[in-house]
């Protein structure tokens, strides 16, 4: 507040002074409260929606902490796509998949798509990107930020782990070659932006998307072997056990050997235990970003003028079901962390059991902004429930997911699900897989796969028809030409005759 106090107070004066009034007179009833609040959202890849201090304590994460002991951490947080540019997408657009188009990672955003943060801007805020970006390989400026600072792509952790050995940064336009451990970089250029702001008289938003913690995950020097006696725990889910895969749909068993299962992680480069310690080891860096932004804040007097949205973009799978990473309709997939931190308008240490989505995101900041919400967004504001209130009429009671089967990393189907707070109902398109149906309340594992009990087939009927019914996109057209499942269709095999096919011998590795 000092610094802004200081700044209105000159501002103040100099308006006396032409109006030739006494100081203080015009600016006495314009506390800073009446402006917009600066809003800071945090966007981290891939981070677990439990991998936090507060959640599993073996974890050092003060400032995450922080957020969530003096802020509202919500425990029903989901997406609506697990990859890296289609949830980036909705949460910048406030649509789902099938709306904004941008159904994979290799997909720029189609011309005109509109960001939210423009709509900040026109409502009088100063904006910036500072990060990943990641819709299309291209890092160009985008429209609705004052400030650009990204990569291509996906980026890199380390400046000579760039194309050509040297990694650039494009800085509103201008190619910068990026000089350090990218977490602590970006989180330079968004204080140095900052500090800039404060001078600009305006609020401020800022999108932080953190290329951490994707992989391959590569911790701070200062961070290298913080969790080498980190007990790293395996599911109860990830053997490869008759109980585990009953139940479960073939493409399940078959990643567990690929880029993305237990079998073969990443290639088997690193361990499974050496993959989680150094996840959580490149976390220890987004904590400390979060501590030097919460320290900028409380050094310009602005705590109570700022509002900070963390969450991630996808959730993560260390294991379950044999698999890791994402893509899939999983639970540890499609949660994400997400805490909402601002002293004095939400309650500190609120735990929101309400189901949020990554869609309701751009209708809550803009909410939070008071700007009104276009007519297209998909989803809701959740700012009563980060108030501590009740949700309200409308509020979220489902998420439908969508996920589109990428041909570089094949091993996951194209999926579509709806999750209510208690039933999960899962259909794989185009492949001659099994449905999955759950129910949560008794199951959150989900290792008691329900779709083909006959006393669930009224249940699962009914959920089928509201997804069949969702997955249409705005045009009232279906995402992508198929027929609503309504029957089991023709199945079966005989036990008899051929086994299932194998994979082709330049596939298989030694
Ligand atoms: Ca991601």
């Amino acid at each position: 507040m000092m610094v802004r106090h200081l700044l209105l107070r000159g501002l103040c004066l100099g308006l006396s002074l032409a109006l030739s009034l006494p100081a203080g007179a015009v600016c006495a009833n314009t506390p800073s409260r009446q402006r917009p609040p600066n809003i800071v959202l945090i966007v981290v890849d891939d981070l677990r929606f439990d991998e936090l201090g507060v959640l599993n304590p073996v974890l050092k994460t003060p400032n995450l902490n922080r957020l969530a002991k003096e802020g509202v951490r919500f425990a029903n947080a989901f997406v609506t796509t697990s990859l890296c540019s289609p949830s980036r997408a909705t949460i910048l657009t406030g649509q789902s998949a099938r709306n904004h188009h941008i159904v994979g990672n290799e997909l720029p955003e189609p011309a005109g798509t509109r960001f939210f943060p423009g709509l900040l801007q026109q409502a009088g805020y100063r904006t910036a990107m500072i990060g990943k970006w990641h819709m299309g390989q291209g890092d160009a400026p985008r429209p609705g930020f004052d400030h650009w600072v990204s990569f291509a792509g996906q980026g890199v952790y380390l400046p000579d782990q760039g194309p050509g050995g040297h990694q650039m940064l494009n800085i509103d336009g201008k190619p910068v070659p990026q000089k350090g451990y990218i977490t602590d970089e970006l989180t330079d250029y968004a204080l140095d932006w900052l500090g800039q702001e404060q001078t600009g008289g305006k609020p401020f938003f800022l999108y932080l998307a953190h290329k951490a913690v994707h992989e391959d995950f590569t911790p701070a020097t200062r961070h290298e072997g913080q969790y080498k006696d980190l007990p790293a725990p395996t599911p109860a889910t990830q053997a490869d056990t008759a109980a585990n895969n009953d139940g479960k749909p073939r493409w399940v068993r078959t990643q567990r050997n690929s880029w993305h299962g237990v079998d073969y992680a990443y290639y088997g480069e690193k361990s499974l235990d050496d993959l989680r310690r150094r996840y959580a080891e490149t976390l220890s860096a987004v904590d400390d970003s979060v501590g030097r932004l919460l320290s900028w804040l409380k050094e310009t007097g602005q705590e109570r003028d700022t509002i900070i949205l963390f969450m991630s973009d996808n959730g993560f799978l260390f294991g379950e079901h044999g698999l890791i990473d994402k893509r899939n309709a999983y639970e540890p997939s499609i949660r994400v962390p997400l805490l909402a931190y601002a002293p004095g308008r939400f309650p500190a240490g609120g735990v929101v059991g309400g189901m949020v989505a990554n869609l309701d995101v751009a209708p809550t900041v803009l909410d939070l902004a008071g700007v009104p919400a276009p007519a297209d967004f998909e989803g809701r504001s959740f700012r009563a429930l980060a108030e501590g209130k009740p949700a309200g009429e409308g509020a979220r009671q489902e998420l439908i997911y969508e996920y589109y089967w990428e041909f570089a990393l094949p091993h996951t189907p194209t999926t579509f699900a709806i999750r209510t707070d208690r039933y999960k109902y899962i259909y794989y398109h185009g492949v001659w897989e099994p449905e999955e149906l759950y129910d949560l309340s008794v199951d959150p594992d989900e290792t008691r796969n329900l779709a083909a009990r006959p006393d669930q087939a009224a249940l699962k009927q009914q959920l089928r028809e509201r997804l069949f019914a969702a997955l249409r996109n705005r045009e009232g057209e279906r995402v992508i030409p198929f027929d609503a499942k309504n029957r089991d269709g023709r199945i079966y095999r005989s036990r008899d005759g051929a086994p299932q096919g194998e994979f082709p011998p330049e596939w298989l590795r030694p």
